[in-house]
């Protein structure tokens, strides 16, 4: 049976499971849940959170949009890229990618988001941002991307010389910097500053499983 994501295309937890869908070429069908039904008894049991995405892999139901991609690459690892390191590297090395995904879920993630939701969900329902709380989150992020200058200035991807999740991970924000305008890779200062965040982001919203 095909696998069933629930979901929605604009969504960006939606997407980043698309995301490795598609890096994994699994064949999947969108089953799109309209706003407002995730409250509905038939959804909440399948996700009691009452969000999206969820899975249904031949009966089998997930629901968090990292722990779909975790199940994804582990259940389907003759599809495309492994995505994850082996066993075989070792506890150290699996420890490193587990510090790359945390970076992005807690370091990252929550800021970038927050600044979204200033920009572009505010305004869409009719809301005015917030330009001082703009401003402060514009400075977290900034010594974020300092760290992660740190990171990639040294090596190409987050978990080493390899293209992992942790990476992956990040993609449905990236692509909406310039939407929300999160000027850190279009402001020539800063690039010059963050030349490796620049290069690396860059090359991940132009991988084909973004541009498709
Ligand atoms: N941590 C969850 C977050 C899921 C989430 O926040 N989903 C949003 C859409 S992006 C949602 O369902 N909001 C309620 C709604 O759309 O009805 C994940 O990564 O899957």
């Amino acid at each position: 049976m095909t696998l069933k994501l629930y979901g929605r295309l604009q969504s960006t937890n939606t997407q980043r499971v698309i995301l490795i869908l598609k890096e994994k070429k699994i064949p999947y069908e969108l089953v799109e849940v309209e706003f407002g039904q995730n409250n509905q008894p038939e959804r909440l049991q399948f996700q009691p959170f009452a969000e999206i995405p969820y899975i249904d892999d031949d009966g089998f139901i997930l629901y968090e949009s990292r722990a779909i991609a975790r199940y994804l690459v582990a259940a389907y690892p003759e599809h495309g890229p492994t995505l994850v390191p082996p066993p075989s590297v070792g506890v150290k090395a699996q420890a490193l990618f587990e510090q790359a995904l945390s970076v992005e879920a807690f370091n990252f993630y929550p800021t970038v988001s927050s600044i979204l939701m200033e920009r572009l969900l505010k305004p869409f329902i009719g809301q005015t941002p917030d330009e001082a709380e703009i401003a402060t989150l514009t400075e977290k992020l900034d010594t974020r991307l300092a760290g992660y200058e740190r990171v990639l200035s040294k090596s190409k991807y987050l978990a080493g010389d390899e293209v992992t999740l942790a990476d992956l991970f990040h993609i449905p924000l990236l692509t909406l910097f310039g939407l929300g305008q999160i000027d850190a890779f279009t402001n020539d200062e800063k690039v010059k500053k963050w030349p490796s965040v620049a290069r690396w982001a860059n090359e991940l919203v132009q991988r084909g499983s973004v541009q498709s």
